[in-house]
């Protein structure tokens, strides 16, 4: 297959790169650059050229399936030199995205022309290393050290407009591309051209700017080693020649292209991108979802219509009463009025985000729903009572759904006509916010259903990870686990604070006992006094020590630890030492590594156990539940990645 063509529109070449699925930079796409720039400058009939992509994107970015392996001429960073090197002015069109390897090529280029929609970054960070091309070194050449800092730290791609703003881009095409650029490199050619982003300076930034960058960096990199990485290598750009800056970031990506960071964010990368089409369901069509409803509109039910609204749906919010219609529709307008609060929605669109919910008590109304989602209180009896009625009213092939959290989806769906139409799909606090969906089929579920359980998660921009049946299902199995072993310890004398500060220096935002405070300790002692109430033998927990003595969490002004008034800073608590001593060993003393290797091994353990049961389909599937459901660091890779499975 040819990668790169090359055509003639009068004196200026379009080099057109195909290289499915999304222009990624393989060996032979490099080859066939090279190959392009030495034929056009041999050209004389040439006076310009405008690299364009086919397909759905511009150049994606090196390609990552070659990473493991060792790298093959011509290297990324010397086609770069070459086409800055060209005798012809190159101009990048971009549409789509122009990212990592991609974006740098377009840097080589003199210019750089992108469709109104297009996107450009440097996401390496997200896969664990630098810029690898010069993105680092012609980057702040080009838009300056500040907003380099922040393109190449963060790793988020900016929109068109802004990358205009920026500089980054020094035209937006609004119309069709390839013209647009054409007339601009015709419109170049009557001018002098700029110099090439390797012979530019580098503005040195305002004084004391890497005294305040690097402790933010590190801050928001919550342990990730690559954007500190990055940042030392825009100070070299702004502090060292070109070429010492070259060599210092190619270093820097060699050395962590090896890294386990890197390879656990790669893992995660890849588990990411096959997550929303199993390839088991490759050929089957989902249900068009258009008309959408929600039952029950407590915390999950409104933060699933907020998410439902966020994707572009109207939807049918149903209660039991006029009252609790009410309180939903204004549980889901406070997320709106709270996100236009924080700047992140304009009041017009929170306005019109609350004008799509329609609340009401009348099951009559869902005849012609495509999909329903259950989200009542966690009773089989009220649940079973509201797909009975569901079961009347809607049609045959609606997909007719449960957010249960440990009920058995198979007790719900009992004496449902159609029940192929029937499946779980599992929403994290807020539902409105978390990647995570787990999808929970049952026997009976149809093909069809799984197929728009996945199809929804995609509309809904969410990783959905699909699950067996079990108590807790994948993630709040593991959790269960988690938090035991979390317990196990504080009955071997380590504190509870130290546990929590050995799990946040692993890299989660917060450890279990912190976690359980805010979350209430309440719910899974209701659980387990549930179970203890039908004849199981569930063994006493020290969190049950706690909600009887009144210590629910943060609600209760304590839970694992003391609250003042008000605030949310979490106090190590006499009282519950004393509460929980009869329970106690003192002795054990564990660093806050060994912690957090002990509680990971133990997640890990139980995702083996869930593995073998069938339960979840690979290692990657837990690890992304845990990456987008609890918090687990993701350069960390998961805890089965962690773990080495
Ligand atoms: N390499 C290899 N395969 C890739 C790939 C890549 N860079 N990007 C995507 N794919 C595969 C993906 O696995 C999937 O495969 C298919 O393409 C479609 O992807 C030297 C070192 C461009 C916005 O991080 O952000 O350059 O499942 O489902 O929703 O400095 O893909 O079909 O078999 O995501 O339309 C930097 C990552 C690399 C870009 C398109 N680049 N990609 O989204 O499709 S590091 C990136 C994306 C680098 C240099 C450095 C998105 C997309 P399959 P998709 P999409
Ligand atoms: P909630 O108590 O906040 O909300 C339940 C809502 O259902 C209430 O508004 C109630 O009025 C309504 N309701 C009760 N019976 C009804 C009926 N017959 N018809 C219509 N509406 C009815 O509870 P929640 O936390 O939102 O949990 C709902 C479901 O989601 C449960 O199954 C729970 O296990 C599951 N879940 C909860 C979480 C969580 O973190 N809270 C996470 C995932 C899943």
């Amino acid at each position: 297959m040819t990668v790169v063509s090359i055509e003639k529109q009068g004196d200026i070449a379009v080099v057109t790169v195909d290289n499915p699925p999304v222009n990624a930079l393989s060996q032979a796409l490099r080859q066939g650059l090279w190959d392009a720039a030495e034929r056009l400058d041999a050209d004389p009939g040439v006076r310009a050229v405008v690299l364009a992509c086919a397909g759905r994107t511009f150049i994606a970015g090196a390609d990552v399936t070659e990473f493991g392996k060792p790298p093959v001429p011509p290297h990324l960073p010397d086609l770069v030199a070459r086409i800055e090197a060209a005798a012809k002015p190159w101009v990048a069109a971009i549409h789509g995205s122009a990212l990592g390897g991609g974006l740098e090529v377009a840097l080589g280029c003199r210019f750089r022309v992108a469709a109104a929609e297009a996107s450009l970054g440097l996401p390496e960070v997200t896969l664990g290393i630098v810029p690898g091309a010069g993105g680092t070194v012609r980057t702040p050449r080009l838009v300056g050290v500040e907003a380099a800092v922040d393109l190449v730290t963060t790793g988020k791609p900016v929109r068109a407009a802004r990358a205009q703003a920026l500089g980054l881009v020094d035209a937006v095409i609004e119309g069709d591309l390839l013209p647009g650029a054409l007339a601009f490199a015709a419109e170049a050619l009557t001018r002098p051209l700029p110099a090439p982003l390797s012979s530019r300076a580098v503005t040195p930034p305002e004084p004391g700017f890497w005294d305040r960058a690097e402790p933010a960096t590190a801050k928001a990199a919550k342990g990730a080693a690559a954007p500190l990485r990055a940042l030392a290598c825009l100070r070299k750009a702004a502090e060292a020649s070109f070429d010492q800056a070259m060599a210092f970031e190619r270093e820097t990506f060699l050395d962590l292209r090896g890294s386990t960071q890197a390879a656990a964010l790669r893992h995660v990368f890849f588990a990411e991108r096959a997550a929303p089409r199993p390839a088991a369901l490759r050929d089957v069509a989902p249900l068009p979802l258009a008309r959408v409803a929600v039952i029950g509109g407590g915390t999950m039910g409104a933060g699933i219509v907020a998410a439902l609204r966020e994707a572009g749906l109207p939807v049918a919010l149903i209660e039991r009463d006029a009252e609790a219609v009410e309180r939903g529709l204004a549980n889901v307008a406070s997320i709106f009025d709270g996100a236009a609060k924080r700047g992140k929605l304009t009041p017009e669109r929170a306005a019109a985000l609350r004008q799509g919910v329609t609340g009401s008590t009348d099951y009559a109304t869902l005849a012609e729903a495509d999909l329903v989602i259950e989200a009542v209180f966690e009773d089989i009896a009220v649940k079973r009572a509201v797909f009975d009625q569901l079961g009347r009213v809607c049609r045959a092939d609606a997909v007719l759904a449960t957010n249960t959290s440990y009920l058995d989806p198979r007790l719900i769906a009992e004496g449902l006509a159609n029940p192929g139409r029937f499946i779980g799909l599992h929403f994290f606090s807020p539902a409105n916010v978390m990647k995570l969906l787990e999808i929970v089929p049952v026997p009976e579920t149809a093909p069809r259903t799984l197929a728009t359980g996945f199809a929804l998660a995609r509309l809904l921009k969410k990783i959905p990870v699909q699950s067996g049946i079990c108590e807790g299902f994948i993630g709040n199995r593991i959790l269960k686990r988690y938090r035991a072993a979390a317990e196990a310890l504080v009955r071997r004398g380590v504190p509870i604070d130290r546990i929590d500060a050995a799990m946040r220096g692993y890299g989660f935002a917060m450890g279990p006992f912190q976690a359980q405070d805010l979350g209430g300790l309440d719910i899974a002692h209701l659980q387990r006094e549930g179970a203890r109430a039908a004849g199981q033998d569930v063994p006493e927990t020290l969190g049950d020590i706690l909600v009887r003595a009144g210590r629910k969490g943060q609600k209760t002004g304590g839970g694992w630890y003391d609250y003042a008034p008000g605030e949310r800073q979490p106090q190590v608590s006499p009282t519950v030492a004393a509460l929980l001593a009869p329970a106690v060993t003192p002795g054990a003393a564990m660093t806050g590594p060994e912690i957090a290797a002990a509680l990971v091994a133990e997640m890990a353990a139980e995702g083996r156990a869930i593995l073998a049961e069938g339960i979840a389909e690979s290692p990657a599937a837990i690890d992304l539940v845990e990456i987008h459901g609890y918090g687990f660091p993701r350069w960390r890779g998961g805890p089965m990645f962690a773990s080495g499975a």
